[in-house]
């Protein structure tokens, strides 16, 4: 057991916090409020190698370890979360599928441009009728020789206009069930594939959320991941990582808000005191700081044994389930905290409290995560 971050990623970390407070928080009210891709720190963080935090840097990305992806993270969400949400889809749904799944010209025509933060990616799952139970997709890729034929609908795709490249997962042969599904590569401007509407959300403004279209849209062969009737695995694989992402940007929002409702009852007076003088006050900020640490060290542990080779489906589920309950209940109190200031936009927090909301949902909800702890525990 070491519990101490090496020298490299203490440095990684304070990168990422110094870029979130220049880069992230002026303009993030405004991005919220107007829905606004921020594409230009976006580019930044390209720049930083934090579109490829974990990728080999053969194939142009940072070769850092699932640790130093936690410590990012955790730091972009304190601020934005709708630009590191940006980080989490790219890094470990699209980078990290291609990197681990890819054929060699997969990973040199299409990695390499997102490891380098070129392009971002989109990972295609959800569809109107379909989410959770990732088996009964409608959207279907049929062979037809030298490439699939591709028609659908697919909901909710994170970076759905801003991606160039998109993993789609699609029934090949709904007979064969989960064993006919298939994962494709798809490019933007390919005929037949259109970009849907834009969403309106509660949170995550900032991040470009569209359905998509595929009418007829061919895929060539060569676009396939894996071997044939892989794409379920290779859906719920990434997904395990995945939620190591989320699970980290949950423990950002929840140590965002706390961060600032600590900052802001230590300078309010009521009846004399500061604000933190009340046990009342002491009390709820004694709570969050215990659920925030816990989170952080189901964070790590999930990252610790990705890192390490070893299995870690149950615990990056038990890290996105706790983590993204502690977000909620610790931006809800950072709200209360700050009495009618936590209302209202300039404070940050109701930002934080709308933000937090889809870590409970989006990479499997709450209780798609109690499904995967409870089989494992009953193993
Ligand atoms: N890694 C590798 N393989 C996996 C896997 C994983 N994490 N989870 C399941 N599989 C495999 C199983 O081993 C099984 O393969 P075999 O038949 O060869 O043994 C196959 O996939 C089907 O598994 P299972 O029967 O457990 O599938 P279910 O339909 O019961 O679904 C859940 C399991 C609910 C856990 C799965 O559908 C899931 O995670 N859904 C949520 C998806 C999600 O997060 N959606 C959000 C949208 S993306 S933002």
């Amino acid at each position: 057991m070491y519990f101490e971050l090496t020298e490299e990623q203490k440095l990684v970390r304070q990168v990422a916090r110094d870029f979130a407070q220049t880069k992230l928080k002026p303009g993030v009210i405004e991005r919220d409020e107007n829905q606004l891709f921020p594409a230009e720190q976006v580019k930044m963080l390209g720049e930083l190698g934090f579109l490829g935090i974990m990728v080999s840097p053969e194939y142009g990305g940072s070769g850092m370890d699932a640790i130093s992806y936690v410590l990012i993270m955790e730091e972009l969400s304190k601020i934005d979360a709708s630009a590191s949400v940006v980080v989490s889809v790219n890094n470990s749904l699209v980078c990290y599928g291609l990197e681990k799944y890819g054929t060699f010209q997969q990973k040199e025509k299409f990695l390499v441009p997102l490891a380098q933060g070129e392009q971002i990616g989109a990972f295609c799952l959800s569809e109107p009728d379909a989410g959770y139970d990732a088996t009964a997709l409608r959207t279907t890729a049929i062979d037809m020789g030298d490439h699939y034929l591709l028609n659908g609908v697919k909901n909710w795709i994170t970076n759905g206009n801003s991606a160039s490249v998109y993993l789609v997962i699609a029934q090949t042969d709904a007979t064969r069930k989960h064993k006919g599904i298939n994962a494709l590569i798809v490019e933007k401007g390919m005929e037949g594939f259109t970009v849907g509407a834009k969403e309106n959300k509660m949170g995550i403004r900032g991040s470009d959320t569209h359905s998509l279209h595929f009418s007829d849209v061919k895929v060539p062969k060569e676009n396939r991941i894996g071997e044939d009737g892989s794409g379920f695995k290779f859906a719920m694989e990434v997904l395990e990582g995945g939620r190591i992402g989320i699970a980290a940007q949950a423990l950002g929002i929840a140590s965002g808000a706390y961060e600032v409702a600590l900052n802001y009852t230590k300078q309010r007076r009521a009846f004399g005191k500061a604000l933190a003088d009340l046990q009342a006050t002491q009390f709820k900020l004694a709570d969050m700081a215990t659920e925030i640490e816990a989170a952080r060290l189901l964070c790590f542990k999930a990252a610790w044994l990705k890192d390490n080779g070893l299995p870690f489906a149950q615990a990056s589920s038990m890290a996105k389930l706790y983590a993204s309950e502690v977000a909620m209940r610790t931006t809800v109190e950072a709200v209360q905290l700050h009495g009618g200031y936590g209302f209202v936009k300039e404070y940050h927090v109701e930002r934080l409290m709308r933000d937090a909301k889809i870590t409970q949902i989006y990479e499997g909800t709450s209780e798609i995560q109690r499904i995967v702890i409870s089989r494992e525990v009953l193993k």
